[in-house]
């Protein structure tokens, strides 16, 4: 693993032209995607690092999170964003409706992550958050930022490509919509990785048990949240949902999964004014966008400066 990841990495000598194929995909998508969101009238929000409220990323059947960063500052202890879900709630409720943020994330994997290409401790999440919007809003927005952005690679970087040897397909939209449970009745706890080695185009997985803020359905119990998972074993790409927006409701979740409610004092202070909107969102990994894109062989590639679990680097 390590040898791969430094074989024309050597950052001491300029790039090979793999590399830079990639970068120039990458630059690509993110044209395509920012251009795309600030057509239908989205505010291009900028991230924040430090934070009291993060996304506590538990519980969630795929948590593997070997520490939490908390530093003190001022006299005050901050952790480093996790990802900024809490964040966009609170921005599409006060003024901004439909925003998106590139938002750096960090996130400590256990070392064993390293083995299974998708994983980073350091990446970068397209977030998108929508007031009033449902699922399948969400669906669409994505699917149009995935075709067309696949779409302009072909058609403007088919050079790129080449030099890469990947020969890519435009996904056909809408995708084909699945249950969780359903997947895991058929292929078991692996389900993720089973379903993306076999699908041949983007398939969205709903009804995850997960995080206290996405939406729970209190009639059927269905969650109504959401994972895009890629084709060729690239995995899951993007997850989000609809959300919980009632103060009651956040309250009792929070307890149910032994959180701490000062971490999420203005969402929770919203919610009791009734102020907090009701709405939908979804991040989009990039490196594991890009790596799919540019058929990369670990996620790391995509990165000028390669966070892979377990190992830190010299820059
Ligand atoms: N970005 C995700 C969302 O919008 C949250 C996450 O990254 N855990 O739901």
């Amino acid at each position: 693993m390590r040898r791969l990841m430094l074989k024309g990495l050597d950052l001491r000598k300029p790039m090979n032209e793999r590399k830079l194929a990639i970068l120039k995909i990458q630059t690509g998508i993110l044209k395509i995607i920012v251009e795309k969101l600030l057509e239908k009238g989205f505010y291009w929000m900028l991230p924040v690092i430090l934070s009291k409220s993060t996304d506590p990323l538990w519980p969630d059947p795929d948590f593997s999170i070997e520490k939490k960063i908390e530093i003190e500052i001022y006299g005050e202890k901050v952790s480093t964003m996790q990802s900024m879900i809490v964040q966009k709630r609170v921005l599409v409720s006060l003024g901004p409706e439909k925003i998106f943020i590139l938002s750096p994330n960090i996130r400590i994997e256990k070392r064993d992550r390293a083995a299974t290409g998708k994983h980073l401790y350091e990446f970068t999440q397209f977030e998108v958050e929508i007031a009033y919007a449902k699922m399948h809003d969400i669906f669409r927005i994505y699917e149009e930022l995935i075709t067309e952005s696949t779409e302009y690679v072909k058609k403007n970087l088919s050079h790129e490509l080449e030099i890469l040897g990947r020969d890519l397909k435009t996904p056909q939209p809408p995708f084909k919509v699945y249950k969780r449970s359903e997947l895991e009745e058929r292929y078991g706890n692996s389900w993720q990785d089973e379903i993306s080695k076999i699908v041949e185009d983007p398939i969205w997985v709903t009804g995850i048990p997960r995080q206290f803020y996405d939406y729970e359905d209190p009639e059927t119990g269905e969650w109504r949240n959401y994972d895009l998972i890629l084709p060729e074993g690239y995995g899951e790409v993007i997850s989000g949902a609809e959300r919980e927006y009632e103060y009651e409701k956040l309250v009792k979740k929070l307890e149910r999964d032994g959180l701490e409610k000062s971490s999420y004092k203005i969402l929770l202070d919203l919610a009791k004014e009734g102020l907090l909107k009701p709405s939908a969102g979804a991040g989009l990994g990039i490196e594991r966008f890009v790596a799919y894109i540019a058929g990369a062989a670990h996620v790391a590639e995509v990165q000028p400066f390669p966070r892979i679990p377990g190992i830190v680097p010299d820059i």
